[in-house]
């Protein structure tokens, strides 16, 4: 794509993870002004009621009620697919095969030959992917992964992961509408291991390396609930807890826990890493905060302290307001698409791609074989 021109976007989908996208590509090009612009070119939901509006509330400049007019149309360079698990893979291969750069929210694909066919389909057309990992965009996290790699932690001993919500507590929950497709695995997939382990496995996989085996166990407390459309109960088939142990390549150990029954708890995605020399911790809830441990210290000084990263030297900072104020969830969305626009920029590949999605699906796939087998599962090694 020359750099004097702007990237045209088709977004499919008008949910929930519709609007952060939109809200990515009209901040980006405001707050990250040295990166090429983004064109709002067309949105596609079925409903051609919501696709218009929702046309006009983002400002994009047409709508469709068809994915497949998105990928035919000569005036798209970038399929962005926000729509549900199930679409994602189908979605993704007839864009690569249409020679469309691709973002995809996650998980890749529902299965993990999904996620293959769909890395796959990128790497054969050769064009560039992305996957929407946002979280490793907060600056907290950013400055976390710097300190591993300057080697401020040392050798990695320990790590631990958890994501609890409690959203789908009540059995009076519906399933299969818009947002409780979740509650649905031949939509989604799976449950809480896709959606919301998928996150923290892709922190762990980034900050500390790769899984080599896991042991997992899942659970569905509540087994049915009415379907929105038929209005009758169904067996729920989305798993609401997932645990699991993990065994790293650099002979590390870690948890990882992810619920939808962890009652008060909205989105709490925390975690630590113990190092030799020191050690980190972070919480969403205080996305600022990276609370650093370094033994290095001079002794009668030595404890915990919480940096808070809004400073002009943190990373992202710079582009928002003075040193000291706060930014939150939906600029991490701005952050990936400012390092994807500067990726093309200077014509090298930014993580996460299609292929660091499947190396996270593969991990998935291997808990969820886990907690069927009750047995210790290897991770099945995609080359990524
Ligand atoms: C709902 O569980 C959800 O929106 C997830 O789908 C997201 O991936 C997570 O970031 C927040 O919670």
């Amino acid at each position: 794509m020359p750099a004097n021109r702007s990237l045209k976007i088709g977004l499919v989908g008008t949910g929930f993870m519709g609007r952060t996208h939109s809200n990515a590509y009209q901040q980006v090009q405001r707050f990250f002004p040295g990166e090429a612009g983004v064109a709002l070119a067309a949105v596609c939901s079925r409903d051609g009621v919501k696709a218009r509006e929702f046309a006009r509330q983002w400002g994009f400049g047409s709508h469709e009620t068809d994915w497949r007019r998105l990928v035919e149309r000569e005036d798209i360079d970038l399929i962005d697919i926000a729509s549900p698990n199930d679409t994602h893979a189908e979605i993704a291969v007839a864009a690569a095969k249409a020679g469309k750069m691709i973002a995809s929210e996650k998980p890749l694909g529902r299965t993990l030959a999904e996620s293959m066919r769909m890395a796959d389909a990128a790497d054969a057309a050769g064009v560039t992917s992305m996957v929407w990992y946002n979280y490793r965009r907060v600056p907290a996290l950013a400055l976390a992964r710097q300190m591993i790699e300057e080697g401020r932690l040392g050798r990695i001993f320990h790590s631990r992961f958890k994501f609890l919500q409690d959203w789908t507590m009540s059995s009076e929950l519906p399933q299969g509408g818009a947002g409780t497709w979740r509650l649905d695995a031949a939509v989604a997939g799976s449950g809480v291991t896709g959606d919301l382990l998928a996150h923290c496995i892709d922190a762990a996989l980034w900050l500390v390396g790769p899984v080599s085996e896991v042991s997992g166990t899942a659970e569905t407390f509540i087994r049915e609930r009415v379907h929105t459309q038929s209005g009758k109960r169904q067996a729920v088939t989305a798993e609401d807890a997932s645990l699991f142990l993990a065994r790293f390549a650099n002979g590390s150990l870690a948890t990882f826990e992810a619920t939808r029954f962890a009652r008060g708890h909205k989105a709490l995605f925390t975690l630590e890493v113990n190092g030799e020399h020191g050690s980190i911790a972070w919480d969403l809830h205080d996305l600022h905060r990276l609370q650093f441990f370094s033994h290095d210290d001079d002794g009668k000084l030595r404890g915990w302290r919480s940096i808070h990263v809004s400073d002009g030297d943190h990373p992202y900072m710079k582009a928002w307001w003075v040193p000291g104020l706060q930014i939150g969830y939906e600029h991490t969305f701005v952050h990936q698409v400012a390092d994807f626009l500067a990726g093309l920029r200077v014509g090298e590949k930014r993580v996460p791609d299609f292929r660091d999605g499947l190396a996270v699906d593969a991990v998935v796939d291997a808990v969820l074989r886990s907690a069927t087998s009750r047995q210790w599962e290897v991770v099945e090694d995609v080359g990524s």
